[in-house]
């Protein structure tokens, strides 16, 4: 268990036990803690080992035993299987380098069958599409295709028949969350609240309130028309394939439903399409040809404005909107979606070049964002400043053909002092 954090509706966890069911074989389920993971923050690690918590519960009383390792998995995993005669390994896909490398190391170092399982995609990433898509239209086509034979109910985990033989010991969780929250600079938050049952039920307040004005709403930070699921989807507390089977019973608008399909099924799978095939995800070198070649024409454009990365963090720019963005965030833990295209795009106009404006947005969304570290953020962030998964605009200054976002277009769109307003009274 790595990417998807969660018993129930875990494709993952479900194939693992219909192999151990068909060998009559005991079940166990590992997490590897690592010592760092792409500058994850006490905020994050809370969230994710509360969630953890209850996955070991939850497993507890199905009699499945759950181990936390603690170190790189590389080493971790393998002496553990080693150590318990495991006879198959069962993986959750991840797209992430930094998880093929784990995937990778930990194969050459097994001699058993090693599954690798897409528990977080409706339709599995690599059946999806076998290449890198250029835009939403070409993968939503494939998309659509699929859905009928992908989007299905989930069966429920079973009892285990099978006791596991060796030692089961109950996680220290308190000493592991002292371990882990050392790095205090993003504090946890207490708005949301981890785990698997916290998601269902904001799944289900979603749909009874928010679902049906989502396409007016979503793009307007001041009536929070948002999910505040991405959290949950990105540590896998919470099945994409849960979602979208409660949103097609709901008792919306087809426009409202369809608008949110979009987001949650065509984006989200297009961003780990985008991340598995585009080794350079993370830098200029994953932007589409065009985009490089106009962003290297404009590279020597004089920058009316150029921020040092404490500046940006420090949301100490001239523009009242972006740093009340970045405070959101900062604060929150959750920049809202809208913000983030624009936050993102005038990181591109205030930085030096592309590349520092990719390293800048890239160390803020992770440090900052509670749903970091995550494709869905190394795709958003090269829409905004590298054209991914858009088009050629009207050219201009620094941003060259990229599209361009302006203030008062945001004015245009809610109202921003309201917003601005807001963000002040957050703690
Ligand atoms: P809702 O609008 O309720 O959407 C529901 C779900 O649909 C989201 O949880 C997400 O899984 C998916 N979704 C929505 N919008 C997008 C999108 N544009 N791309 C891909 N999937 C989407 N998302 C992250 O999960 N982690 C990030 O670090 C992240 N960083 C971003 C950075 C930038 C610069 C941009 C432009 C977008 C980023 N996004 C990121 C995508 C999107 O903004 C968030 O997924 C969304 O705001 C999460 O809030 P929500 O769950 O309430 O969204
Ligand atoms: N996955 C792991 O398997 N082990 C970890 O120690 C780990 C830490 C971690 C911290 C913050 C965070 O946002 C994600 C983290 N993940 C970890 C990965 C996460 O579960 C997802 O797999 C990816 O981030 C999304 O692809």
């Amino acid at each position: 268990m790595s990417r998807d954090q969660r018993v129930r509706d875990n494709w993952a966890l479900l194939h693992a036990q219909d192999l151990a069911l068909r060998h009559r074989a005991p079940l166990a389920v590992v997490f590897c803690l690592a010592p760092k993971f792409l500058g994850a923050t006490a905020r994050q690690y809370a969230f994710m080992l509360r969630g953890l918590e209850e996955v070991e519960r939850g497993l507890a009383a199905k009699g499945i035993p759950f181990f936390l390792l603690t170190g790189e998995p590389s080493t971790v995993l393998p002496a553990f299987l080693n150590k318990n005669n495991a006879g198959l390994l069962v993986a959750d896909f991840d797209p992430l380098k930094v998880k093929r490398a784990w995937k990778n190391s930990v194969a050459r170092a097994i001699r058993i069958p090693f599954h690798e399982v897409d528990a977080h995609n409706i339709v599995p990433c690599w059946i999806a599409s076998p290449k890198r898509e250029y835009g939403a239209y070409t993968l939503r086509s494939q998309l659509q295709r699929l859905l009928s034979s992908y989007l299905t109910d989930l069966p429920r985990i079973r009892k285990h028949p099978h006791r596991w033989p060796g030692r089961t010991i109950k996680t220290d969780w308190s000493t592991v969350h002292r371990r882990r929250m050392l790095d205090i600079t993003a504090g946890e938050m207490n708005w949301i609240i981890p785990g698997e049952r916290a998601a269902l039920r904001t799944l289900k307040r979603f749909i009874a309130a928010k679902l049906d004005p989502y396409k007016e709403d979503r793009n307007d930070p001041n009536r929070g028309g948002q999910s505040n699921l991405s959290p949950y989807l990105h540590f896998g507390q919470l099945s994409a394939q849960r979602v979208a089977l409660e949103v097609l019973r709901a008792e919306v608008r087809e426009t409202s439903r369809e608008a949110f399909l979009e987001e949650l099924i065509v984006r989200r799978e297009l961003s780990d399409n985008f991340c598995f095939y585009a080794p350079d995800y993370d830098g200029p070198k994953g932007f589409p040809a065009w985009a490089q070649k106009t962003l290297a024409q404009h590279l020597e454009d004089k920058r009316e404005h150029v921020y040092t990365l404490k500046e940006f963090e420090e949301a100490r720019t001239h523009d009242d909107l972006w740093n009340a963005a970045q405070l959101e965030m900062v604060k929150r833990g959750k920049m809202h979606g809208y913000l983030r295209m624009y936050w993102a795009k005038k990181i591109l106009e205030w930085s030096r070049s592309p590349t520092e404006a990719m390293k800048t947005a890239i160390y803020l969304n992770d440090k900052y964002e509670l749903d970091g570290r995550d494709p869905n953020g190394y795709a958003g962030i090269a829409w905004s400043i590298g054209g991914v998964h858009d088009r050629p605009w009207g050219e201009r200054k620094v941003f060259g053909m990229v599209r361009y976002m302006s203030y008062n277009g945001c004015k245009s769109k809610f109202d921003v002092k309201a917003y601005i307003t807001y963000v002040k009274g957050l703690k």
